[in-house]
């Protein structure tokens, strides 16, 4: 068998559907879209089809801004140094809530904010993993809250954050909503219709589309600084040439997301469940987060004695890519942060190994995988001294 890709919520395959959509426009239709020429005009309608794609991916009206960018890292960014600079820096709304668990793109630049005169609130999680509705009414100021940010889908877990009942929330009290859909696009379904959020990142390479293009969907009337000033670009409000052949990759990629949510939602589920009973099975295992409320393609299961790296290692070996948590902080050995601030104790914590399925995982891969853990958690187990 060949290699075993169960590391989507890290990046994905390209679907080549996407590849063969981008192809001619790195060789024939290569123009800047913002020259005068045939070459620059001729990309034009291509890029309307790509953003109308975009907006009826996540449900926007033509109104409301999606602006093109180089990722979910960007989007964050850009509306939480925009609020900064807009609704924070001269008013007296200093505070920015958001969650012990969002991703770094979302927490550094807070900790950044924090030592710029914002004030940060870090809302901790329930018993489930998730924040509700409730936690945040505990928190929510709204004469001194700028913004909240949280997350639609944890990139860990999987857990599924009530995003809708809190955007309605912070409507009603006239505060800003800004979620991070990253892993929830193709995964479960988002509209901002049904859930009114005013700012929405997202990345392509986590739905099969390219790496190095996102979008920052921004709801109409509300203001945005740019996070790079430069030529007037996506009107004004991010400059830079736009990247043509990726922006097309990710129209396509998010119709095809959608189109696949069906397919998402039962067979992935199914396999993502055989693969969680099948190590449910085993002794001293937790997964965390009740499967009912994750996404369908993820499980983060902890076998206890057995360190996440070791255990990682041995999958890599036999063939099978699956991670510790968060690919950009796989180089740290610190207990998975995520698991810390959600209450599981830190020797639980080093152990927890995240597989994320797609569309592409077949049965046969998960047969094998099943296989793998199995024979692994015994091998490991058997000379560690911490499991006894
Ligand atoms: N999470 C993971 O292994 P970029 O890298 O900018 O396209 O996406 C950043 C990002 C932002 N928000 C969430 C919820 C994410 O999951 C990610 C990327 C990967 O979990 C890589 S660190």
């Amino acid at each position: 068998m060949d290699r075993i890709y169960l590391d989507n919520n890290a990046t994905t395959l390209v679907d080549p559907l996407v590849k063969e959509a981008m192809e001619p426009f790195f060789t024939q239709m290569y123009g800047n879209p913002n020259s005068l020429h045939s070459f620059g005009t001729e990309v034009h309608p291509y890029m309307r089809i790509a953003m109308d794609r975009l907006y009826s991916g996540i449900n926007a009206p033509d109104e409301d801004d999606i602006l093109i960018n180089s990722c979910a890292t960007e989007g964050n960014n850009t509306v939480l140094k925009s609020v900064y600079f807009d609704y924070i820096r001269n008013t007296p709304k200093k505070r920015i809530i958001t969650t012990e668990v969002e991703h770094p793109a979302v927490t550094n630049t807070c900790k950044f904010l924090g030592s710029s005169g914002a004030e940060i609130v870090y809302l901790p999680v329930n018993s489930d993993g998730i924040v509700t509705l409730d936690i945040l009414k505990e928190h929510l100021d709204p004469d001194k809250t700028a913004l909240v940010s949280i997350m639609k889908a944890n990139n860990e877990t999987g857990l599924i954050f009530p995003v809708k009942e809190m955007s309605l929330y912070c409507r009603e009290q006239g505060v800003l909503f800004h979620t991070d859909a990253v892993q929830a696009i193709g995964k479960i379904k988002v509209d901002v219709r049904d859930t009114p959020v005013d700012f929405l990142t997202f990345s392509a390479h986590k739905f099969h589309g390219p790496k190095g293009v996102g979008g920052l969907y921004v709801r109409n009337g509300i203001k945005l600084t740019p996070l790079l000033h430069g030529g007037e670009q996506m009107s004004g409000k991010r400059g830079g040439t736009i990247n043509v052949a990726s922006l097309i990759g990710m129209g396509l990629a998010m119709e095809l997301a959608v189109d696949n949510l069906d397919f998402e939602n039962t067979k992935i589920r199914q396999l993502r469940d055989r693969l969680e009973d099948a190590v449910m099975g085993i002794k001293d295992t937790e997964v965390i987060g009740r499967r009912e409320i994750r996404t369908p393609n993820t499980i983060l299961v902890s076998f206890k004695g057995i360190e996440g790296e070791a255990f990682l290692w041995d999958l890599n070996r036999n063939g099978i890519a699956a991670s510790t948590g968060s690919a950009c902080a796989s180089e740290s050995l610190e207990a998975n942060p995520s698991l810390m601030a959600m209450g599981v104790d830190k020797e639980l914590a080093h152990t927890g190994i995240r597989f994320s399925l797609s569309r592409y995982t077949t049965d046969e891969e998960i047969d094998f995988t099943i296989e793998v853990i199995t024979k692994t958690v015994e091998r490991l187990r058997s000379i560690s001294s911490t499991y006894a």
